[in-house]
């Protein structure tokens, strides 16, 4: 009887569907044209529905000083207003020439865009902008932005994407953004791509794939990463957008992968055989084989999201204080040395000696010493402040030892030469923020004027050699009066660079850093205070 009856139904189906398909063929093609882009529409509007469905209420954090920071001497004000001027060329540049593409080129005045973005255009520049916009008071800029994500960011495309560089800079944005600005829209548009990158996280190790379709789901590591390695700043960089996500949402979903990995890469790191008791910047998922250790590119994040995941734990996280500790020992005894001129360098381990070679990037540790020193052994912290304004002095050499005043991408130690590049390919400056995010942070912790005077040698040098009239652009060779330039304005430069430069000519009470902890794009995500609540789909926070 079951099977008749399937049958007939199956049949009346069936003939629905013909005499359905009778009468379209009896309507012509723009009639058969118009009914499909209603149909269209009507998904396309039930979609906005849901996406404008609003998230789950949750205890929002004490926000703390998202507005103000006015400096009172009127020289620093000045300076202030400057860089807030500089901002607004970058944005208004890009705003004409490159709206919606990923990055500006400035020379050639359209869209730019790297393989970490895909192929995709999704206005990385305006979401990696937003929250800078926001503490400028550029609010008018700010809007517009909002406009074109509410309008245009969306994340269903075939598309392979950085999950580390989509996490930092999409997803820490948004966040930022939303909790400075208070609009959903950011939130729920954070949630949305965080669940375009779960799928990268269904591997055999649980360590997720470097990159991730964000359409199919289906996720690989870099080709150029020693034998498709994982790599530790990568996948050692998510935890604290992934905890604000739960947060926010009360779905623990997010922590969990968060946690997991975090938890799980702490207990494997731990395991294995780590000579010196140095992390490596590659983790071989087959052989866990390992040979080159930096606080550089590949590895510099892993180190300063241990400390931020305490910080941001309203320090609670007492594992990834000890494990940033321990680190730092090991960092501290093998790869920082003294140059015969006394400048103090951090080189790399690579095929079992130390190079001594310091990369731009590796400049940010400085301001992750200082950040540090509060919350290290009582006899250590005065010892991390020293070696984190070392760290300073270096770069701001490795910058004063140019032509333009802008540093280098790398620099040696050898013999007679100090904090200077060497091979030409090393050469370059592209609108980095790490020696400037080192002054700010030292310039929080000391208040030494010393550090807003190199700030401002570094934008006076920026505005004279990066600015073009239409927007800034990267130099190739900093070393030649008359350099050449690669003509990108990288996102970043408006989400940091400029940021930090702002924040070094602002009052501390602008993002305090009792309250707030910058993610490693400058996207500032408040402390989250969790006595009362935790992740793991407590009532409260669902
Ligand atoms: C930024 O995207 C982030 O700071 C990242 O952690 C390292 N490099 C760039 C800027 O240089």
């Amino acid at each position: 009887d079951e099977e008749e009856r399937l049958r007939n139904k199956i049949r009346a189906d069936h003939e629905k569907a013909l005499e359905e398909a009778k009468e379209k063929l009896k309507k012509s093609r723009e009639e058969i044209r118009a009914e499909i882009q209603t149909e269209k529409s009507k998904v396309l509007q039930e979609m906005k529905m849901k996406e404008k469905k609003p998230l789950p209420p949750v205890p929002v954090p004490n926000l703390i000083g998202i507005n103000g920071g006015d400096p009172e001497d009127n020289d620093i004000r000045k300076k202030r207003e400057k860089i807030k001027e500089m901002m607004k060329h970058a944005w208004d540049n890009y705003r004409l020439y490159g709206w919606g593409h990923n990055e500006l080129r400035p020379i050639a005045r359209k869209g730019h865009s790297t393989n970490i973005f895909g192929s995709s255009q999704m206005g990385a520049t305006i979401v990696d902008a937003l929250d800078t916009l926001y503490i400028m008071g550029l609010h008018d800029e700010f809007r517009d932005g909002q406009k074109w994500i509410e309008d245009n960011l969306d994340f269903s495309v075939n598309s392979e994407v950085s999950v580390f560089e989509v996490n930092i800079r999409f997803i820490g944005g948004l966040l930022a953004a939303h909790y400075l600005s208070g609009e959903e829209i950011f939130k729920i548009k954070a949630v949305q791509l965080a669940e375009k990158l779960l799928p990268a996280f269904n591997t055999p190790t649980g360590i997720p794939w470097a990159m991730v379709n964000l359409k199919s789901g289906v996720g690989r590591n870099w080709g150029w990463a020693s034998a498709g390695s994982s790599i530790l700043a990568e996948f050692g960089t998510l935890h604290m957008e992934f905890v604000h996500l739960s947060y926010l949402t009360g779905d623990p979903v997010y922590y969990k992968k968060a946690s997991f990995l975090v938890m799980h890469i702490r207990k494997l790191l731990q395991k294995m055989d780590r000579p010196n008791g140095l992390y490596p910047n590659y983790l071989n998922p087959r052989t866990g084989r390992w040979d080159h250790t930096s606080v550089g590119g590949l590895g510099d994040s892993f180190y300063e999201y241990l400390l931020k995941a305490w910080l941001m734990s309203d320090k609670t996280d007492h594992e990834a204080r000890k494990m940033y500790d321990d680190a730092i020992e090991a960092i501290e005894k093998h790869l920082i040395k003294k140059s015969r001129g006394g400048l103090t360098f951090i080189g790399e381990w690579k095929n079992g000696h130390l190079e001594k070679k310091m990369g731009h990037l590796a400049c940010f540790a400085g301001g992750m010493f200082a950040l540090g020193a509060d919350g290290s052994k009582t006899e250590k912290a005065g010892h991390y402040l020293e070696l984190g304004a070392e760290i300073a002095h270096t770069c701001h050499e490795s910058y004063d030892r140019t032509a333009l005043k802008l540093g280098p991408e790398s620099f040696k130690f050898d013999g007679a030469v100090e904090a200077v590049a060497v091979r030409q390919a090393e050469k370059y400056y592209i609108l980095r923020p790490e020696v400037i995010e080192t002054y700010w942070y030292l310039w929080r912790f000391t208040h030494d004027p010393r550090y807003r005077q190199w700030g401002w040698e570094a934008a006076l040098a920026i505005e004279k050699h990066c600015r073009v009239s239409s927007g800034f652009s990267g130099v190739k060779d900093v070393y030649s009066s008359t350099p050449a330039h690669d003509d990108v304005q990288q996102s970043f430069f408006l989400a940091e660079t400029l940021k930090y430069l702002y924040l070094l000519f602002s009052g501390d009470d602008l993002l305090p850093l009792d309250h707030w902890v910058f993610n490693t794009e400058a996207h500032p995500l408040p402390v989250l205070h969790l006595a009362n609540t935790t992740l793991s789909g407590n009532p409260a926070v669902r």
